[in-house]
């Protein structure tokens, strides 16, 4: 006997496919993931309503599908309608500075619980919440989508307890191509990048031979004048495939990470995020904050002590971001058409 996963999904009615999305699957159209946590935690309301349709034009501009993830009404949507996206970022608005913010921020670990609960019947638990990059990753795999863009990445944290990320587990089991602007800069930058390499997920630098980190280009490790670099370089779209495909081609599952530095206009050096970033971390530790808070406090006090630099970083990136993820896109799927089948092979997706 074994459980079937199909009729659990229909009968909890866990998953909403947009209407968008399941177009584009079935005429084999390429299709970029975008999460959700960005949006409701990363920056103001007001900014991400804007953002989230913005990000979306981007990808549609050049006939790709986004697909934006986030639990709306109990259920998992993978392709929020604009409606949808709208309404929950319109909850996050709610949120004063450093309260708890009403949509619940889910990580893959999160979201059975959270679906589960809203689902009994009469059930007055929350119902909206938003993904991070580990849990939009389970809905990609649901979908077998190849593609993501976020900001940047989850990794292992500075402040005890040294909490580590649940993006990077959830990375190294799912078979997508994850495009950020390397990991975010509050976090033991060094130890993350072990962890990648343990975890035995590929990094590719974008036409970059160093691993920026979000938001500033390069990375110098304290007491080492060299930027940390990465292990493999790709200058186009079509060498970031054949590198993804030749990875996958193993029979290797995990993600890979193509890092993209932060666009120059609007990068910030090192050296100067150094100082706001010493100064948000004692904040950090000072008022106790633990788990899925650590992030978007840090992240708030950022955009607050840059006078909103790290904020333009941030839009700006994640455009640029979405740009690199679609071209990807646009070659896995249309120029490598050879390659796919219409249906999932067993145990797939
Ligand atoms: N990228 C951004 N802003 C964000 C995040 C990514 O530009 O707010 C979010 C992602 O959703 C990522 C999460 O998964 O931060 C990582 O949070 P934590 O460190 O608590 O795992
Ligand atoms: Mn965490």
């Amino acid at each position: 006997m074994y459980l079937d996963i199909a009729r659990i999904r229909t009968w909890m009615n866990l998953v909403r496919i947009g209407p968008h999305v399941e177009e584009a699957l079935k005429q084999g159209l390429p299709i970029v993931a975008l999460e959700s946590t960005v949006l409701t935690h990363g920056m103001p309301p007001l900014v991400s309503s804007t953002l989230g349709r913005e990000l979306e034009l981007l990808l549609r501009a050049r006939g790709v599908t986004p697909a934006t993830v986030g639990v709306v009404d109990g259920r998992l949507v993978i392709g929020m309608t604009e409606q949808e996206m709208q309404s929950l970022i319109r909850q996050a608005q709610a949120r004063r500075p450093f309260e708890a913010n009403p949509v619940q921020k889910l990580t893959a670990r999160d979201l059975g619980p959270f679906l589960g609960r809203a689902h009994l019947p009469g059930s007055q638990a929350p119902r909206y919440g938003s993904t991070t990059v580990g849990s939009t990753l389970v809905a990609c795999r649901m979908l077998g989508l190849r593609v993501f863009a976020t900001g940047g990445l989850g990794g292992v944290h500075r402040v005890p307890p040294y909490d580590v990320s649940g993006d990077l587990p959830q990375l190294a089991v799912s078979p997508v191509i994850v495009v950020a602007s390397g990991v975010k800069a509050i976090l033991n930058v060094e130890a993350t990048v072990e962890y990648l390499e343990t975890l035995g997920i590929p990094v590719i630098g974008y036409r970059t031979d160093a691993f920026p980190v979000f938001y500033a280009r390069e990375y110098r490790p304290k007491g080492s004048g060299q930027p940390l670099r990465v292990p493999f370089r790709a200058d186009s779209p079509q060498e970031v495939v054949r590198m993804a495909l030749a990875h996958w081609g193993l029979g290797l599952n995990s993600g890979v990470l193509v890092v993209v530095p932060p666009p120059e206009r609007v990068a910030i050096p090192w050296a100067e995020m150094e100082g706001w970033l010493d100064r948000a971390l004692r904040e950090v530790q000072e008022r106790g904050l633990r788990g899925p808070e650590v992030t978007p406090y840090l992240l708030q006090r950022l955009h607050e002590l840059s006078h909103g630099r790290t904020m333009d970083a941030n839009r700006e990136l994640l455009m640029n971001n979405v740009k690199v993820a679609r071209e990807i896109a646009r070659v896995l799927y249309l120029e490598q058409r050879e390659i796919w089948r219409p249906q999932a092979a067993e145990g797939e997706g």
